[in-house]
């Protein structure tokens, strides 16, 4: 499989970095720390390349860091108890459009050209073959509405429906007992989830939002949604997908977050 990077860094960090706001939240991390939430230390690198959080404002890096300890909370014991699922909501509470993130503008979204692409799959995987877009959209829909929580501090509901991962990986005959997952994406975006996240039975491979193809910007043609991550975790604009022993560090992980890329 070759990867291909693109031709130029998207990535720009928006925030000017000031080490005396990591001070004053010096509880709130050591108590997320302490629960096991970061594998590392908080550094304030990490809070500077968070993308739409200015590290000035002190109410959003709070609000931050409130997220990811409530998240912890919330997801404990999903990933180890199948029969406990995370909540799902209801039809009427779907934004629509979805909250659009990313390390860049939504401006900058460089839309796949359908022609030519492909699924690319790598790694401990019986049947590499890639898929096109049309086998996907024949494989059985599983759909969830549940809540995409973002570190920056926000959130919203939306309406997924796509191909489980459990049973996608089943499929091409991927090695279930191996570490990780890890998803390549067009904007040279990588996330590494850990096994049990992506057998989860909330976890699917998103080709719809509100039962119509995702757009451009949401990830069209294929995504990750799970809801036992946080909103980074769930790469957009897949191109491969590899199943591995080895840790892949993800795009944000670089950044200094370093933490529940595995268990
Ligand atoms: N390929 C790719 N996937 C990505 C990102 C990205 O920059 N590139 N950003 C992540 C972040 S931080 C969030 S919150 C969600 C946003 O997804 P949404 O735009 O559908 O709400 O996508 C995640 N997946
Ligand atoms: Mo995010």
């Amino acid at each position: 499989m070759s990867i291909r990077p693109p031709a130029r860094s998207l990535f720009r960090p928006k925030v000017a970095p000031d080490q005396s706001v990591l001070a004053e939240n010096k509880e709130l991390i050591e108590s997320i720390e302490r629960r096991g939430f970061l594998k590392g230390t908080l550094s304030l690198g990490a809070l500077t390349f968070l993308s739409g959080c200015n590290i000035s404002d002190r109410a959003a890096v709070q609000s931050f860091l409130r997220t990811i300890s409530a998240f912890n909370d919330r997801v404990q014991g999903l990933l180890f108890d199948p029969n406990k699922l995370a909540p799902t909501y209801s039809v009427s509470q779907v934004v629509k459009p979805p909250r659009f993130n990313a390390y860049y503008e939504i401006e900058r979204v460089m839309p796949i050209d359908l022609n030519g692409w492909q699924l690319e799959l790598a790694g401990l995987i019986q049947d590499k073959r890639p898929w096109s877009l049309q086998q996907i959209h024949g494989f059985p829909e599983q759909e969830e509405i549940i809540k995409h929580i973002c570190v920056e501090g926000w959130e919203y509901i939306g309406q997924w429906s796509g191909p489980n991962l459990k049973q996608f990986l089943t499929k091409i005959g991927a090695d279930l007992s191996a570490k990780y997952v890890v998803f390549h994406c067009n904007d040279n975006y990588t996330e590494c989830l850990d096994m049990p996240s992506a057998l989860h039975p909330q976890t699917i491979l998103a080709t719809k939002y509100a039962g119509e193809p995702i757009t451009d910007p949401y990830g069209f043609p294929l995504r990750l949604r799970t809801a036992v991550k946080i909103g980074f975790k769930n790469a957009k604009w897949i191109r491969a997908i590899e199943v591995t022993n080895t840790y892949v560090e993800g795009f944000w992980e670089k950044q200094g977050f370093n933490w529940f890329s595995g268990i």
